[in-house]
């Protein structure tokens, strides 16, 4: 196997002493927390998108990645090439999960024939090397957003050649994330929305979006495909309403076109700042409803009100993050996607492992920290504590449905509420610092 990545070694753990910059210093993947290991809590994915195919271009300029692999062509020989230079990026950043788009891994050619022509050779390719290295697929998508024909949406276009093309390149996407074995499949409906609700007639777009995700569902059983479907959350950008909003409007939508049961969600820390969310109120949402599915790790910055898709590094927000994911039991299907890009400046391919280095890092700290924390148990108490009043015999005549406003008159009568304990938000917040 050629090396493209010489300048670099598989990438250890070194402990928190290390001084070296290309070494992970918390994450230990066969270290046990809470009796399982760091890597199959954490489930890393590397998004083959933004490492093999962003070339780091911004409205204002073209892209400045270095890619000395890649001959700027769409031939099928340079995206097989893609593939092994990906399968070594994978294997040195100790990285064994994948996240692809039908179109990142193969070109779109001149016809819909030719473009899975050359997808499924692309598929032959890294089934060969998830064989040799065992890494695996997370979860595939379909490209319904980047072709000028879905300019108007795919799956909520007004013109119905449109959606039928949706359709059948969603089919073709989750044909070869079942070849390859993938423990999920995305629908992002990047461009499910508007622009302008003056020309949009919402109602039906929406039906038809339905329309679509039910033939998606019908044809997975149809194939025998096994892996969870998800949805992905965004408020907007690149449209200016994206009906997958939030977490809320998803579960709304699900539930309203009676297909909650064959979707979960999966949530992008990038996406619920857009929404006007933190990330761990859109993974409490979704935990809460049983929907709680992936994670698109990665993070926003504070100045700006789009979708920068920054590495995490915020060790406040990987541990929120840990703790609902730990408090659910974990992921099953899911796992920790780096839907991440470097920076504009960070142009060299060296900059691909530091970004993930340093990402892993945040993430394996995040999870010991919510570990701890859950040990320490003072958060679990508090809250226990706070809801005990509900735990009497009114509190559970009232959770099991046997009350009415009469009942409840009756006792409120009687039994004024009068000063309440103190909510001790800043306690917390201090309490959550130690553990930092
Ligand atoms: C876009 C985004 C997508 C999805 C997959 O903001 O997050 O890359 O994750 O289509
Ligand atoms: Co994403």
């Amino acid at each position: 196997m050629s090396e493209y990545f010489s300048d670099v070694s598989k990438i250890v753990f070194e402990g928190e002493d290390s001084k070296n910059s290309l070494a992970f210093r918390h994450y230990d993947p066969e270290q046990e927390v809470e009796g399982k290991k760091m890597k199959d809590h954490l489930r890393f994915g590397a998004a083959y998108w933004h490492c093999m195919r962003n070339p780091l271009a911004d409205p204002f300029g073209p892209g400045t990645a270095l890619m000395p692999w890649d001959d700027g062509t769409d031939s099928v020989e340079n995206a097989v090439k893609r593939t092994h230079v990906f399968f070594e990026f994978m294997e040195k950043i100790d990285i064994d999960y994948y996240c692809f788009h039908d179109r990142d891994i193969a070109p779109e050619l001149a016809s819909l024939s030719e473009s899975n022509k050359a997808l499924d050779a692309v598929v032959d390719e890294l089934e060969k090397l998830q064989g040799e290295t065992g890494k695996k697929l997370l979860w595939g998508t379909a490209c319904l957003f980047a072709h000028p024909r879905y300019a108007m949406g795919a799956g909520t276009s007004p013109y119905v050649d449109v959606f039928a093309y949706s359709a059948a390149q969603v089919k073709k996407a989750i044909e070869a994330t079942h070849r390859l074995g993938g423990e999920g499949y995305t629908f992002w409906g990047g461009r499910e929305g508007y622009g302008s609700i003056i020309n949009t007639n919402m109602k039906r777009e929406l039906d038809h979006l339905a329309r679509l995700l039910h033939m998606a569902v019908d044809y997975k059983k149809e194939i025998g495909f096994e892996g969870q479907f998800y949805i992905e959350p965004k408020p907007k950008e690149p449209t200016k309403h994206q009906y997958d909003s939030d977490s809320a409007a998803c579960l709304n939508f699900l539930r309203e076109y009676d297909l909650l049961d064959h979707f979960k969600l999966n949530i992008e820390t990038n996406h619920a700042i857009l929404a006007g969310h933190t990330v761990e109120h859109e993974l409490q949402v979704a935990a809460a409803a049983g929907a709680l599915g992936s994670v698109d790790a990665n993070a926003g910055d504070e100045l700006l009100g789009w979708d920068t898709d920054q590495f995490p590094t915020n060790v406040y927000d990987t541990t929120k993050v840990m703790l609902v994911l730990l408090e659910m039991g974990g992921f099953t299907t899911g796992g920790l996607n780096f839907d991440s890009k470097r920076r504009r400046e960070s142009h060299e391919p060296i900059d691909l492992f530091h970004a993930h280095v340093g990402g892993m890092d945040a993430f394996a700290r995040g999870l010991k920290n919510a570990a701890a924390i859950r040990a320490d148990g003072r958060y679990e108490n508090f809250l226990k504590d706070r809801y005990s009043s509900w735990d009497g015999e009114l509190g559970s005549k009232i959770e099991n449905g046997n009350t009415s406003l009469a009942d409840l008159e009756a006792h409120a009568l009687s039994n004024e509420p009068g000063i309440l304990p103190s909510g001790r938000q800043e306690m917390l917040e201090n309490l959550f610092n130690n553990f930092i």
